[in-house]
């Protein structure tokens, strides 16, 4: 699922250049029907104040409205680039390559370190339930999206300086799936709680 989402979105992403270049070559056939349109606008105001005769009113009052067939490159184009925003869109929200990472058993507490540059590395945490959790962030992007890191499930909302190591701490009870974010909700690492 994921592969195909990249797979798609590149193969939209080579073709789009190719739709656009062609949809600027054929540009006059609109153009032209964009002049006729105007013309029924001035001959509307040649009237004045006057109400015009019934049969000139049709042609001015659609002119808005007026099916213009646009060429066939253009119509690819714009599907293409319809396509390739929503491919960049899964391949931004499922087709991310994820960094997993086991957490370290210490003393009764399981550790992570997590580096935040462009993202979370790891971006997927895997814990034990019932044990301490130890989530060190280590900051070195200052990107200001990344300034804060929040686990909503957790009541943690933490700033994160630039450069330094910042700790949290908190014991998952429920085995599942926790997200952890930036304070904008852009970037996101997974929590994973699993059995011990
Ligand atoms: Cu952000």
């Amino acid at each position: 699922m994921k592969l195909a989402a990249i797979l798609v979105g590149t193969a939209i992403l080579s073709i789009f250049p190719m739709g656009v270049g062609e949809s600027q070559m054929q540009h006059s056939p609109p153009n032209k029907s964009f002049r006729q349109s105007e013309k029924c606008g001035l001959g509307a105001r040649r009237f004045g104040g006057k109400l015009p005769p019934k049969s000139s009113l049709v042609s001015p009052s659609r002119a808005p409205f007026q099916d213009i067939e646009q060429p066939l490159p253009i119509k690819v184009g714009v599907v293409l680039g319809g396509l390739t925003l929503v491919g960049a869109e899964l391949w931004w929200f499922l087709g991310r390559k994820q960094q997993k990472q086991q957490a370290i058993q210490s003393n009764g507490v399981q550790s992570v370190l997590v580096t935040v540059d462009g993202g979370y590395r790891p971006d997927r945490v895997i814990v034990n339930s019932g044990e301490p959790v130890r989530l060190s962030f280590h900051r070195l992007d200052s990107n200001s999206c990344l300034d804060e890191v929040l686990i909503p499930d957790f009541g943690i909302s933490t700033r994160l300086p630039v450069g330094q190591t910042t700790t949290v701490e908190f014991t998952p009870t429920k085995v599942g799936e926790y997200t952890f974010t930036c304070g904008m909700r852009m970037f996101r690492g997974i929590i994973e709680v699993k059995v011990k």
